[in-house]
C-alpha cells in the first residue's frame, strides 16, 4: 500500500483533493477543521461566520448540542435495520413530521434528489391509478431555472446547460413553463398532467421570487384540474424564509411537501415526501424503497432537528433577523449592487459584476458565502445566529463593498 502523506497544511490538503477527488466543485480555498453554531474554523485556526449553512442544511447551527446528543444516544443503540424490520424511531419520526406539516403520511428517504424522485414517482402513480392517465403518459409541469437535484431524471428537466451537458438521454414526461407564470401553467395543463413541481422561491436561480399570490393561485389551479401541487421546500422549508414553510406564507397547503437538508440539522442525510394518506397510499410493499431511508439513526437525528427548530424559536429568529439584514444590506447603496432581495434569512445580492471575486474578498474578511448564477451572492446564515454575530458580518460586508 502506498503511504498516505501526512496532511500538514491547507495547501497540501487542497493538492491531495485536487489529485484524488473528482473536480465537480470549485470550492473557496480554505480548509474547514471544525465548526460550532454559526462559526467555522479552518486548519490554520482562522474563524469565519458561515453565511451559507451548507446550502441551508445547518439551519440549527453546526453541531447543535441537542441533535448531537440524539445522534450519540441513537448510535449507542441501533443505527440501521433496513425497512425489512421495524425500528422504534421511524413511527415517531413519521408522526411528528406529518403533524408538523399538517399532513397525514411520510415516506422517508435520504438525499433531497431522492425525495424529489420519490415525489415524481408518487405523482405518476397517482395519476395512473386515480386519474386514469394512460400507462406511461403522465406529464409533470416544471419551472424554467429550477433546481431539484442531480439525478439523471432531474437534470433532464433542468434548463441549465451545465447540469445537463453530456448526461443524456433523459427521462421524458416533463413540461417546462416560465417560473411564476400562471397563464402558462394553465396552458400547459392537459388531461395527462399529474403534477406541478415547483420551488416556492428559486434559490439556485438567484433567489428569485414568483409574483405575489402565485403559489396560492397555482395550487388552487392544480386542485381544480386534479393535478398534484408538489412543493420542493428542501431549501426554503423549516424556517429559512421566516415561516415554517414558504407555502404557508401565502396560507397555501400543497398536496406534497418535499423536504431534506435542515430536516437533520446537517448531521446526516434525511429527506422525506410528506403528503396525504390517499396520495402516499399509491405505494404498496415492494413498489419503492431505500436501504437507509427511515433508518433509526436518521429518524432520531431528524426528530431532534425538528424539535430544535420548533422549540428554540428558529422561525421567529429567521423572520426578525432576516428583516433587519435585508434593511441593512439595502442601505449599502453601492453602484455594483443592482438589487437586494430576500425573505427571512435567505438573501440574494444581485450584482452588476461577477459575484465570485466579491465572495473571495468576503471570505478574506471572515464571512463565508457563495455566488449563485454568476452575479448573485447568496446569504443564508444558520437560523440560530445571534444579532451580534450578524452585526459582525454586516460590518465586514459593508467594508468589503466600500473597498470596491
Ligand atoms: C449541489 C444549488 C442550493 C435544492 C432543492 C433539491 C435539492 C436541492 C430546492 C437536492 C439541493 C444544493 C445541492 C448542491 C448545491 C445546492 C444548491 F446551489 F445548487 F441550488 F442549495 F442552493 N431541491 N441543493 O436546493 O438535494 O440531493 O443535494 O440533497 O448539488 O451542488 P440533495
Amino acid at each position: 500500500m502506498p503511504e498516505v502523506p501526512a496532511a500538514v497544511d491547507a495547501d497540501a490538503l487542497i493538492a491531495i483533493e485536487e489529485q484524488w477527488g473528482a473536480r465537480n466543485y470549485h470550492p473557496l480555498d480554505f480548509v474547514v477543521e471544525r465548526a460550532s453554531g454559526a462559526w467555522l474554523f479552518d486548519v490554520q485556526g482562522r474563524k469565519y461566520l458561515d453565511f451559507l449553512s451548507a446550502y441551508s442544511a445547518v439551519n440549527q447551527g453546526h453541531r447543535h448540542p441537542r441533535i448531537l446528543q440524539a445522534l450519540r444516544d441513537q448510535a449507542e443503540r441501533v443505527t440501521l435495520t433496513s425497512r425489512a424490520f421495524r425500528n422504534d424511531q421511524l413511527p415517531l419520526f413519521c408522526k411528528e413530521l406529518a403533524e408538523l406539516c399538517r399532513m397525514e403520511m411520510v415516506l422517508p428517504m435520504n438525499t433531497g434528489a431522492e425525495a424529489v424522485e420519490t415525489a415524481i414517482k408518487t405523482a405518476r402513480r397517482w395519476g395512473h391509478q386515480k386519474k386514469q392517465i394512460p400507462m406511461d403518459r403522465a406529464e409533470i409541469i416544471v419551472c424554467q431555472n429550477n433546481f431539484h437535484g442531480r439525478t439523471t431524471t432531474i437534470t433532464g428537466f433542468s434548463s441549465e446547460l451545465a447540469y445537463r451537458d453530456g448526461f443524456g438521454p433523459f427521462t421524458p414526461g416533463f413540461v417546462p413553463i416560465p417560473f411564476g407564470d400562471l397563464p402558462a401553467l394553465e396552458t400547459a395543463l392537459t388531461p395527462n398532467t399529474c403534477g406541478f413541481l415547483f420551488e416556492p422561491i428559486q434559490c439556485e436561480a438567484g433567489i428569485l421570487f414568483p409574483p405575489r399570490g402565485f403559489i396560492g393561485q397555482a395550487v388552487e389551479l392544480c386542485r381544480r384540474n386534479r393535478v398534484l401541487a408538489i412543493a420542493d421546500e428542501i431549501q426554503t422549508g423549516l424556517g429559512r424564509t421566516g415561516t415554517l414553510f414558504e407555502c404557508w406564507s401565502e396560507n397555501t397547503q400543497p398536496d406534497i411537501f418535499v423536504l431534506g437538508k435542515a430536516l437533520s440539522g446537517g448531521f446526516y442525510p434525511v429527506s422525506a415526501v410528506v403528503s396525504s394518506a390517499e396520495i402516499l397510499g399509491v405505494f404498496e410493499p415492494g413498489s419503492h424503497g431505500s436501504t437507509y431511508g427511515g433508518n433509526p439513526l436518521a429518524c432520531a437525528v431528524a426528530r431532534a432537528a425538528l424539535a430544535v427548530t420548533q422549540e428554540e424559536g428558529l422561525v421567529e429568529n429567521s423572520q426578525r433577523l432576516g428583516a433587519w439584514l435585508l434593511e441593512e444590506l439595502r442601505a449599502i447603496r453601492h453602484p455594483i449592487i443592482r438589487e437586494v432581495r430576500g425573505k427571512g434569512l435567505l438573501v440574494g445580492i444581485d450584482l452588476a459584476v461577477p459575484a465570485r471575486p466579491v465572495c473571495e474578498r468576503l471570505m478574506e474578511a471572515g464571512v463565508l458565502c457563495k455566488e449563485t448564477h454568476e452575479h448573485v451572492i447568496r446569504l443564508a446564515p444558520p437560523l440560530v445566529i445571534s444579532k451580534d454575530d450578524l452585526a459582525w458580518a454586516l460590518e465586514r460586508i459593508v467594508s468589503v463593498f466600500s473597498a470596491i
